[in-house]
């Protein structure tokens, strides 16, 4: 058995997030693990829908997802959430929803990859004028300081980075 957990991802859009959630949450699965993942693109399709991205917003954003993700964990649920959550305030309003088991993971990807990468084309919109405050351009990113984990996606290999996700979060959960 394994006892319920957050695994809350913070970083750049297009740093890998939504990525290695996944591939970590298949890692999971495929262990006998419950494990859902709480993507801020699917989020923001249904329950948080009326949001958009001032700071306001996305505060709230992250609430929401804080309160889901804590009723899930309280069910035994490791939930993976992979939000931009820009700030350390909102981040830190998090940890407090939560409550025990929160653990911040920074996937920590530089801005020129992130750039290079541009997987929806949103930082060529930015740049050219056509996104207002897109996070990294000309909205802030707070990086975490004092991450529970800081996940570098530049050297290692999707797969390397996906497994020892996994191994954390099955340590970090483990009965
Ligand atoms: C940041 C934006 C913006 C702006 C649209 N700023 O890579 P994506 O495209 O598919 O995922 C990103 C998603 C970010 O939503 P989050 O809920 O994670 O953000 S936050 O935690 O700050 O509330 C990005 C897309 O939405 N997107 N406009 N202006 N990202």
């Amino acid at each position: 058995g394994h006892r319920g957990g957050v695994f809350w991802m913070t970083g750049l859009p297009g740093a890998g997030k939504s990525t290695l959630a996944r591939e970590a949450e298949n890692r999971l699965f495929g262990r006998g693990i419950d494990v859902s993942v709480l993507d801020g693109d699917t989020l923001r399709a249904g329950l948080c829908a009326d949001l958009g991205f001032s700071d306001a917003d996305r505060r709230e954003n992250v609430r929401r997802a804080a309160a889901v993700a804590r009723i899930l964990a309280e069910s035994g649920q490791v939930v993976i959430v992979a939000l931009i959550s820009p700030t350390v305030a909102d981040r830190e309003m998090a940890r407090q929803i939560v409550g025990e088991g929160f653990h911040e993971i920074f996937i920590d990807t530089p801005q020129a990859t992130c750039e290079q990468r541009d997987p929806k084309g949103l930082y060529a919109a930015a740049r050219a004028g056509k996104i207002e405050g897109f996070t990294g351009v000309d909205a802030p990113y707070e990086a975490p300081a004092k991450p529970d984990l800081r996940v570098e996606t530049t050297d290692a290999s999707r797969d390397e980075t996906a497994a020892r996700l996994a191994t954390y979060i099955t340590d970090a959960t483990r009965l």
